[in-house]
This record gives structure tokens, C-alpha cells and sequence, in this order.
């Protein structure tokens, strides 16, 4: 049994419950961070010492944090070939997007875009400043929409790990009130995704309790 601390409306819980979720792995997850707290107490601060979400513990195995490494533990643990190409030459030409997304495209958009129109809504950006931020994610969104080209994943016919990392952001990419680059490749891929059950349940999830109201 997986046990999972983290609310569902964290992006970085989304990936782990939504790689958890199409494994087809049992498991309880435990609502922790934000409004709920939790997070900050000695024993969960024993499992993660950044005293985020989320944590993953598989049976009486070892904590585990950093939702990227956790979902590239579940997928080489329990998941096909498809999922976790064992050979190291095809799996880096996926997970290199992984790696990305975390450093780059995640930074560019998650903090300086969704957290200030967000979370920071009683301080909000100066327009001119929002503008900038908004600017630097375009060339990275059509990065990603070259990547895709015809798709319909990452890597091709088969959804992988490296879509579990990439794919949890874009639904607040494409929900947020503001300018985007022209990326009809990445506006399928997200159609796709969006299709997915799994998806819907555990990515798809409301961010409205998140705002910071002026
Ligand atoms: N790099 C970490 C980031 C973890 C992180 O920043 N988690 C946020 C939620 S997305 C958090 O714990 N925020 C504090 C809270 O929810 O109380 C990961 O990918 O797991």
C-alpha cells in the first residue's frame, strides 16, 4: 500500500496521484500543506526536511520527497517499458523534458506567472513586470509544441513518465487569464490529456482556494 501526504490541490501531489492513479496502485493519501497544515510538524518534517508535499512512503519503506523522483520511483518500480524505457538512451531523450519542465518552463510560468496572478493577489505584479514574466514563458511553451509535433505523447504512441512531470502543469497553463504563445501542438496534447479519466480526477482540480483575494 502507497501512502501519500499532500493536498489535492498541490501540482507537485498531482503528478504523484496521477501516476499512482494510472499504475492502478492502492493507496491513501493523507491531506497535508496549505490550508490543511501538518506540514510543518516534527514527525512529517522527519520524512521531508523541507517540510513540503508531497511525501510517498511504499509499505514501511523509507519517505521519499521531490514529486519528480517519486513519480520516476513509482513508474520503474510498478510501471511497463512503455511507461519507464529501460534502455538509458531512450529514457533520457524523455526525461531530459522532465528535467526541463522542473527548471524551466515550471519556473518561468508556475512562479513567475500562476504564483503572482494567484497566490500573490494581494500583492500583484505591476503590469509592465507581469508582461515581462508572461513574454519569457512563450518561447518555452513552443519548445514544447515543437517537441510534440503530431504526438500524440512525449514519446510518442505511448503515455510515460515523462508526460506525468510535464503534463500536471498545464491545466493551470491553460485555465489562467493570460497571454499565451500560439502552440496548436500543445493545445492537442493538452485535449488529450484532458480526456484522460485520471487526469480529470486528480490534475484537473480547482485552484480557486489557492487565491490570495486583494
Ligand atoms: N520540488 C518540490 C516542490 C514541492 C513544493 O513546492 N510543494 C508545495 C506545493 S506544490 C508545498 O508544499 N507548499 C507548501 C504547502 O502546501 O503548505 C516537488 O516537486 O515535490
Amino acid at each position: 500500500m502507497l501512502t501519500v501526504w499532500g493536498r489535492a490541490t498541490s501540482s507537485n501531489v498531482q503528478a504523484v496521484m496521477w501516476t499512482i492513479a494510472e499504475l492502478g496502485l492502492a493507496h491513501q493519501r493523507h491531506d497535508i500543506g496549505h490550508v490543511h497544515g501538518g506540514n510543518k510538524t516534527p514527525d512529517y518534517l522527519d520524512m521531508n526536511p523541507n517540510g513540503l508535499v508531497p511525501v510517498l512512503r511504499d509499505g514501511d519503506g523509507a519517505p521519499m520527497w521531490e514529486s519528480a523522483a517519486i513519480v520516476r520511483y513509482l513508474v520503474a518500480t510498478y510501471g511497463d517499458e512503455a511507461f519507464w524505457p529501460r534502455d538509458p538512451a531512450a529514457r533520457v531523450q524523455l526525461d531530459m523534458w522532465a528535467e526541463w519542465i522542473k527548471t524551466s518552463f515550471g519556473p518561468a510560468f508556475a512562479g513567475q506567472v500562476f504564483r503572482p496572478l494567484v497566490q500573490l493577489g494581494s500583492t500583484p505584479l505591476p503590469p509592465e513586470q507581469l508582461k515581462v514574466a508572461t513574454e519569457a514563458v512563450k518561447p518555452l511553451a513552443l519548445m514544447l509544441d515543437r517537441r510534440l509535433g503530431d504526438g500524440p505523447y512525449l514519446g510518442g504512441a505511448d503515455l510515460t513518465f515523462a508526460d506525468m512531470i510535464v503534463g500536471n502543469l498545464l491545466y493551470r497553463y491553460y485555465t489562467l487569464d493570460f497571454d499565451r504563445a500560439v502552440t496548436p501542438a500543445l493545445d492537442a496534447y493538452y485535449a488529450r490529456l484532458s480526456a484522460r479519466p485520471h487526469y480529470r480526477e486528480h490534475v484537473m482540480v480547482s485552484y480557486e482556494s489557492l487565491r490570495t483575494r486583494p
